[in-house]
């Protein structure tokens, strides 16, 4: 019988699509959202008609507890963090705050207002960073490499760490990469599928990365989201490594992108050093073998119709915008 959610990180990539399945499912959500006025509220009420708001801060204690005490929802996902491993060596202080100590204050959150409330916690194969073995699964040791992958490591120690000290149904999914038209443009994905929409286009002629030889195991977020929700419907809590078992390097991506739209990538890449990072994880590949036997989860789009869905997106929204801007000239 669906109940009521909680997410933070409403706003984000996999707010949305999460909001969107518990909606569909017959949840009531709640959003939890920062700041005065935040310009992203219009955009998630459009994407998710039927979520209901509260205002709150993974760094403020008392508003995760208001929050609670308002909505006393059955199940908490906790997806909000500065998730962005660039701008984590940049601010790596209020990263440790948000994307690490902030798990603990939601944990502490739950533990006061009502400990029976299930919570998801957003970890990430971040946490493996320098490999110990491939491919990386629940018991792979982590090596993180960037403040973001330290914090969420401690974001995942300290969701098993109340599970086993004050029995509560906490959960850790694991996951690798997961992309879509609604990724954020400073995540490389994004940034290339953006770019080569726009220069197929003719409105720029080039665009700028730093390495293009690391590899990921990415995957779409509308088929991750269904992890999560899976995960705090079993009879017990468990951590979970969900990906698709596949890596590419941001190199075959962009050849693939560029295809999509008839372009050479060669012809419009150019690399900047700007853009590499003081320590970088060389290649993640995951194991979700339990995700799929014990939870039945599966992925539904594969590596070459997620490049094709955010090509086809950012040519449409471009294609858009230009119709406009004639309009409105
Ligand atoms: P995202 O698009 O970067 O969204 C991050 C969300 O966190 C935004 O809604 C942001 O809200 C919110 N946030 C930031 N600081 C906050 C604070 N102090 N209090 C409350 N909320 C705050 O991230 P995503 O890609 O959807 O990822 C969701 C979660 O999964 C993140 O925790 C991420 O680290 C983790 N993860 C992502 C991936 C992936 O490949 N996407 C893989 C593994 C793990 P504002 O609108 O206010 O900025
Ligand atoms: O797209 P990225 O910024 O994602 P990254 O660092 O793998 O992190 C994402 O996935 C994690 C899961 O492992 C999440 F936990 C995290 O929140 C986030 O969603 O970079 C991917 C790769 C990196 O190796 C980076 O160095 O692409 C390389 N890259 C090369 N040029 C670039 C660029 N990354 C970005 N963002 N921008 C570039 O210009």
């Amino acid at each position: 019988m669906p109940g009521t959610a909680l997410i933070t990180g409403i706003t984000g990539q996999d707010g949305t699509y999460l909001a969107q399945h518990l909606l569909s499912l017959g949840y009531q959500v709640y959003g939890l959202v920062r700041g005065q006025n935040n310009p992203k509220i219009g955009m998630v009420d459009q994407l998710c008609p039927g979520i209901e708001w509260l205002e709150g801060d993974l760094l403020d204690q008392s508003s995760l507890i208001a929050a609670l005490e308002t909505c006393q929802p059955d199940e908490v996902y906790n997806l909000g963090a500065i998730s962005f491993v660039a701008l984590s060596f940049k601010q790596a202080i209020n990263t440790g705050e948000t994307t690490g100590l902030g798990v603990t204050r939601i944990l502490e959150a739950i533990r006061v207002v009502n400990p029976k409330i299930r919570f998801y916690q957003a970890s990430s194969s971040e946490m493996f960073g320098k490999v110990r073995e491939t491919p990386q699964n629940e018991l792979t040791p982590f090596h993180p490499r960037s403040p973001y992958g330290v914090a969420k490591a401690y974001g995942h120690y300290i969701t098993v760490n109340y599970r086993e000290s004050f029995g509560m149904f906490t959960c850790s999914g694991i996951l690798f990469n997961h992309e879509s038209p609604r990724r954020g443009l400073e995540f490389v994905t994004r940034k290339i599928t953006h770019a080569a929409a726009r220069i197929k286009l003719g409105i720029d002629q080039t665009i700028a990365l730093g390495n293009i030889d690391s590899k990921r195991d990415w995957g779409f977020a509308g088929d991750y989201v269904k992890a999560m929700h899976l995960m705090l419907q079993q009879e017990a809590p468990d951590d979970y490594v969900v990906a698709t078992g596949h890596t590419h390097s941001v190199r075959e991506f962009c050849e693939l992108a560029f295809a999509h739209v008839g372009l050479d990538w060669q012809d419009h890449v150019v690399t900047d050093p700007r853009f590499l990072r003081p320590a970088e994880v060389d290649v993640l590949v995951g194991d979700a073998t339990k995700a799929r036997t014990k939870l039945g989860w599966k992925t539904e789009v594969d590596f070459g119709h997620l490049v094709a869905m955010m090509v086809g997106s950012d040519m449409e929204a471009q294609r858009t915008a230009q119709r406009i801007g004639a309009a409105t000239r």
